[in-house]
């Protein structure tokens, strides 16, 4: 019993650590940051946000609709703000700059597989990442719309903010990976001048019948098909309303919102082309401070630039060719004088 206690407070000790580094990350963000949930159908996208939720406050509510999973639950587009989940009035643990969890309904896996450029899915997450659809906005019917080429009107006065970073959620329990629907996920977090951070999440692990080295595995070779570094990943089992807290759950989920907290992630706006409309920028956070909890190293960096006509690069080019032509006129006159003396001698 007493080594219980102990493990316990040990226990309370490292959750308040991390709420501390948690806090440190978030004062120094300039903004709240919306982070948008996506995945297939029941994977877990609604529980997760009320895992974090009850993680961060204790104690567990219905703030994203959960759903059976046999059909959408989600079917509209749900912004939750922190004022919505956090109490300002909370003085023993004050934290500005909660995230906004954007919730949307199960995309579904077919809708990716189009033999044209632009899939339907890829064109709903081009809109709910560019902040172009209105809090509320049924995305059943537009995902329809969408399918039958319909037209779509947009009032642009009530569009949402746009999306800071990208959390996939896949269910541990589904033998099958879906590919293509992460290809989608992973090309729309880099499109045109934006440079969106990917995390995912794997649900379900308490119902998963692979061991822990089967779950390893599968996490990584789902971070090698979507390109993304084991760290930014998390196994979890959701909160369910009739679960009792877990400080050691807790520790995990707050590890990891502190990662998608951290300043060093950030959507990045890359140089645009002249050609390029002008509509879908991501702002770029350039006064936040480097993060304390993740190195240099780890940091989304922009896509290089390419060299423009009349770079440095290019110029240096040109003046290794000006010494080649030189250094031949020079040996054909050598070879000149040599010939002219020979003969004489
Ligand atoms: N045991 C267990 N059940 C889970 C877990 N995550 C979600 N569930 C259950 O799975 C079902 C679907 O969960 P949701 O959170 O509604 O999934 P979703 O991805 O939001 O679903 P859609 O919005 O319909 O796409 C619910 O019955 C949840 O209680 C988990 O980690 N473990
Ligand atoms: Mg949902």
């Amino acid at each position: 019993m007493d080594e219980m206690t102990a493990e316990q407070n040990t226990e309370q000790v490292t959750k308040d650590e991390i709420w501390e580094n948690l806090k440190a990350n978030l004062e120094a963000l300039e903004k709240p940051r919306n982070l948008l949930l996506l995945g297939s159908l029941g994977t877990g996208k609604s529980s997760f946000i009320n895992t974090v939720i009850t993680a961060l406050t204790g104690k567990y509510k219905y703030y994203a609709d959960v759903g059976r999973g046999s059909s959408h639950n989600t079917m509209r587009l749900h912004m939750i703000p922190s004022a919505e989940y956090w109490n300002p009035e909370n003085k023993e643990i004050k934290a500005q700059n909660l995230p906004t969890f954007i919730d949307i309904i199960g995309l579904e896996t077919s809708l990716s597989e189009s033999k044209e450029e632009i899939s339907v899915n890829k064109e709903l997450m081009r809109l709910i990442i560019n902040g172009q659809l209105p809090q509320n906005c049924d995305l059943f019917d537009l995902s329809n719309k969408l399918k039958n080429r319909e037209k779509i009107n947009i009032k642009p006065d009530l569009q949402i903010a746009a999306v800071d970073i990208i959390i996939v959620v896949l269910s541990a329990e589904n033998y099958v990976t879906p590919d293509i629907l992460l290809y989608d996920i992973c090309k729309e977090a880099k499109f045109e001048t934006k440079n969106i951070p990917v995390f995912l999440v794997l649900t379900n692990v308490d119902k998963s019948n692979l061991s822990e080295k089967g779950l390893e595995e599968k996490k990584n070779d789902i971070c090698s098909i979507m390109n993304i570094e084991p760290y930014k990943v998390l196994m979890c089992s959701n909160y369910q309303p009739d679960h009792k807290p877990s400080i050691k759950k807790d520790i995990k989920i707050l590890e990891f919102l502190m990662k998608l907290s951290d300043p060093c992630f950030k959507a990045v706006t890359l140089q645009k082309m002249e050609s390029e409309k002008p509509a879908l920028s991501i702002e770029i956070m350039e006064s936040e401070k480097p993060a304390p909890s993740v190195q240099e190293m780890e940091c989304e960096i922009p896509a290089p630039l390419k060299p423009h006509a009349s770079t440095p690069c290019q110029n240096a080019d040109d003046s290794s060719v000006m010494t080649g032509a030189f250094i031949c006129l020079l040996l054909a006159f050598l070879i000149g004088l040599i010939l002219h003396f020979g003969s004489k001698i």
